[in-house]
């Protein structure tokens, strides 16, 4: 694949007006024909040909406004169809047959089957695999999609838009034409057939409209959509009340498939989904899954506004949707749920997927300018990231300021496909503020790093605070201009409470957010009687890296008078640091670990506050992963001297908390049936905290067994199974334990994803021999992208000693595994190969394994650009 740059963006030299199509349907041998009609742009080249993308694709006809064109005025290849002397304005028809085989198509991109029915995957570039056509998201327009097919095994025949009618077609077949008003990019398009399930339900919008609400599962499986179902209507009511956006068709359908690519996809009014994301009952799904069903529900229905009315110039422009959609899904969870529990839980996520990434040699900029491969640009970064800039935004602009800048962009830009200028535009247009230099989160890389020191004057009663910005070098951007960036901050007097400067010189500061410009920068705080404790950052204002050297007294004053929930946690989590990072060290030098007290009395004093919900308590006790140890270290990283500094420090929490969390684990059981709402969701989550410690003080299974035992959902089984298997995995009670829950639940996919999950998570060097033991178990499915994520995928990117073993063992055996997938599903191959993007802050022995690891994969024939593009990248 060559190298695409945003700077060679142009217009088509063809307009396409109608889309229609017409599929038959058959398991190996599919007939599409495409009519398309286009005129060609006003003031394009009159001489131009028309050249119409293609994957792997062969023409089986080509009609000419409905006659056979003759062969020399066009010319077909797998990747494109060209086709010379058009039209100078007049509109005309190109009527394109293809033959293609979804049977076959094992990379889930195009049109393939699962699970007995036909389904597809087009954005970014899978429509391509289905006919010729100009497959880039600035090319909209409505389609018409006829669907002819076998009967018996299809009865249900969906497509984007509304139902437009249907009838039988001949002997045992029968046909179902679909049309979507609201014209869209090919991206967007999407076909389901086959037989399933479904559970139905209504919505009236604002404007009194009634939206019939349909999701399909695989029959039987019904009653495990409700949940969904639930969210779905949620959704739809925040959207109208939070960003005034109404859904616009008359259906809303989803349908869950189990082998997809990504998480689910947004497609015009058939949303497909990784059936992972619906599927849910209190016996077989955890809170984390409730959680995510919730969230992606959101996501996909707030695309309709964010995404599909107005969607992306070029694929450059993602986080154009993905950032932005992001954000709504975060702010919608925010609302359903805690506000404060679900910062944090975005935050934690964000600092160890997105640090690691933005830190290493796949950083690119939320914008990138290139790009060889867009399929690996679906990243942490443009989701993520990208979803802290909007929220950058709305921090800047107050809540008001941003919903002018929202209102303008839907009025402005809907109907349009457009770029990240434009919709900045809409806020620099709404609120006056001139976000030229903010614009640099988009098009800068690296996590900027803000160094802060403070000192208090008791005779001027003032405070300074000292800052300084820093951006790392990353791949491409050697240098970087200061940022703007928006801290959130407030002082805190000795009793706790807030100081409220009375003027503050050197930086702009209002609504308690203090605005960094510069590269450095001083201000001073008048009006303050005592030394203040800062708390800098609050709520994660900003996706930065922040030091600043607070005494462990200050971070404990913080971690109990903050009025930021999320800044307590924060506190918190600096205390922890230090002594988990001094930790690591001991333990790889043979020392004793010893942990400061203040951490270890806060944090406990934490656990027991019952004026902080149950849900923030577990979050204070989830101490930074061993990859956020591994990340703070920085480089020359050992797995396993991090691990066992890491445990040794949960013992000694264990031990001096042991009878909180004896409490705790009493006082937390819920009672009165399971229901997966937020709160009882923290209740479980305290509970099996206050579990994970008591194992480590009393050093037995037997806790976590009898625990297993009693336990009446999923959330406590799997949290008691993976005590068991992670910290007692020799023992016969993990072993009884794995065997129970693998006969219990093994006709059911999702659930047996868990028990391969659990035991690719078990530390420890012989975790590679395990993983390979399971690779042959007759429940492992190598096709299935669920399962080779819960196998392969934990195995490298959650489990740091059995993956990095000293031997290098574990990254030669993924550069195998990479290479088997990638002959099958290219995207799936890259996505887990990202897991190698820490490999230079091993220590040497291990890092040149990981080396000879990606050079293998580099020298491999046959390698697919999405792979090539990442091992390249990774390894320069
Ligand atoms: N657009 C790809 C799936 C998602 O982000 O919703
Ligand atoms: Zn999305």
């Amino acid at each position: 694949g060559q190298v695409i740059h945003l700077a060679d963006y142009r217009p088509t030299d063809f307009v396409l007006e109608r889309v229609d199509l017409t599929f038959e349907l058959d398991p190996t041998e599919t007939k599409v024909e495409a009519r398309l009609i286009f005129h060609r742009r006003p003031g394009a080249d009159i001489t131009a040909p028309i050249v119409l993308d293609g994957d792997e694709l062969t023409l089986a006809g080509l009609l000419f406004d409905q006659v056979e064109l003759d062969p020399s005025r066009y010319e077909a290849t797998p990747e494109s169809l060209t086709v010379r002397d058009l039209p100078e304005s007049a509109p005309f028809e190109l009527t394109i047959t293809t033959i293609i085989n979804p049977e076959a198509n094992t990379q889930l991109m195009g049109l393939y089957r699962t699970g007995g029915i036909y389904c597809t995957q087009c954005e970014a570039e899978g429509f391509r695999r289905i006919t010729y056509f100009p497959d880039r998201p600035d090319v909209l327009a409505p389609f018409t999609v006829n669907i002819i097919a076998d009967k018996e095994a299809n009865p249900l025949l969906l497509s984007n838009g509304n139902f437009l009618g249907g009838a039988g077609y001949g002997p045992g077949k029968h046909f179902a034409a679909w049309f979507d008003p609201h014209p869209k990019p090919s991206y967007l398009f999407a076909l389901v057939a086959g037989d399933l399930g479904v559970v139905e339900d209504t919505f009236t919008t604002m404007s009194g409209r009634d939206v019939v609400l349909k999701i399909y599962v695989e029959h039987g499986k019904e009653p495990r959509a409700a949940y969904a179902m639930d969210a779905l209507k949620r959704s739809m009511a925040w959207d109208e009340e939070r960003f005034g956006r109404e859904y616009d068709l008359d259906i809303f359908m989803i349908v869950a498939v189990s082998d997809f690519n990504m998480g689910a996809m947004e497609n015009k009014g058939l949303n497909v989904f990784n059936d992972r994301y619906i599927l849910a009952d209190p016996e077989t799904a955890t809170d984390a899954d409730y959680a995510n069903i919730e969230t992606v529900i959101a996501h996909e229905y707030f695309h309709n506004w964010t995404g599909n009315r107005i969607t992306c110039r070029d694929w450059f422009q993602l986080c154009l949707k993905e950032g932005l959609t992001v954000f709504r899904d975060q702010e919608f969870t925010s609302d359903q749920r805690s506000r404060p529990v679900k910062r944090i839980a975005d935050v934690r996520h964000l600092k160890s997927e997105q640090f690691p990434e933005d830190g290493g040699p796949l950083a690119h900029p939320v914008r990138p300018t290139t790009y060889r491969e867009i399929n690996n640009f679906y990243t942490r970064t443009v989701y993520e990231k990208g979803s802290e800039v909007t929220r950058m935004i709305a921090t800047l602009l107050g809540r008001d300021g941003f919903k002018k800048g929202m209102d303008l962009y839907f009025d402005r830009h809907d109907g349009q496909a457009v770029t990240i200028e434009d919709f900045v535009k809409c806020f620099e247009d709404a609120s006056g503020r001139d976000l030229t230099q903010f614009s640099l989160w988009y098009h800068q890389a690296g996590t900027p790093l803000v160094t802060a020191s403070g000192s208090y004057d008791p005779a001027a009663g003032s405070f300074t605070l000292s800052l300084e910005q820093l951006t790392p070098a990353t791949p491409g951007q050697s240098s970087k201009e200061p940022m703007h960036i928006p801290l959130s901050l407030a002082l805190f007097g000795e009793n706790g409470g807030k100081i409220a400067p009375s003027s503050v010189d050197g930086a702009e500061y209002a609504g308690e957010v203090l605005h960094l410009t510069g590269r450095t920068q001083t201000a001073v705080f008048h009006g303050v009687g005592s030394r203040p404790v800062v708390s800098i950052n609050r709520s994660f204002s900003a996706p930065i890296n922040l030091h600043f050297d607070q005494s462990p007294a200050d971070l404990a004053h913080l971690a109990r008078h903050e009025t930021d929930h999320f800044a307590r946690w924060q506190a918190l989590t600096d205390l922890a640091l230090p002594n988990l990072l001094k930790a690591a060290r001991d333990a790889r030098e043979g020392k004793p670990v010893v942990c400061e007290p203040t951490f270890v009395e806060t944090l406990i004093a934490a656990a027991a506050d019952e004026s902080l919900e149950p849900a923030f308590r577990a979050q204070a006790l989830a101490l930074p992963s061993e990859s956020d140890i591994a990340r703070e270290l920085g480089g020359n990283n050992d797995p396993d001297a991090i691990h066992t500094g890491r445990q040794a420090i949960l013992k000694q929490i264990a031990d001096a908390g042991k009878d909180v969390f004896a409490d705790l684990y009493a006082a937390m059981a819920t009672s009165g049936g399971f229901s997966p709402d937020a709160k009882s969701a923290g209740l479980r989550a305290l509970r099996n905290s206050a579990l994970t410690y008591l194992s480590h003080a009393e050093q037995t299974p037997a806790r976590a067994k009898a625990a297993f035992e009693a336990a009446d959902n999923m959330t406590d089984l799997s949290h008691a199974l993976t005590i068991l298997a992670h910290r007692f995995a020799d023992s016969a009670e993990t072993g009884e334990a794995l065997a129970a829950f693998r006969d219990r639940f093994a006709d059911n996919a999702l659930v047996i994803d868990k028990w391969f999950t659990i035991q690719a998570g078990i530390p420890g060097a012989t975790a590679l021999d395990r993983v390979r033991r399971l690779m042959e178990n007759p429940l492992f499915k190598r096709t299935n992208p669920n399962r080779m994520r819960a196998l392969v995928g934990t195995f490298a990117f959650a489990n740091p000693t059995g993956f990095g073993r000293a031997d290098g063992e574990g990254y030669r055996f993924l550069a195998g595994q990479i290479l088997e997938i990638d002959g099958r599903n290219p995207q799936l191959a890259a996505r887990i190969l990202t897991s190698m993007r820490s490999w230079r802050s091993l220590e040497p022995t291990r890092a040149d394994h990981a080396r000879s690891a990606l050079i293998e994969i580099e020298r491999a024939p046959d390698l697919s650009t999405d792979v090539r593009d990442i091992v390249e990248r990774t390894l320069k």
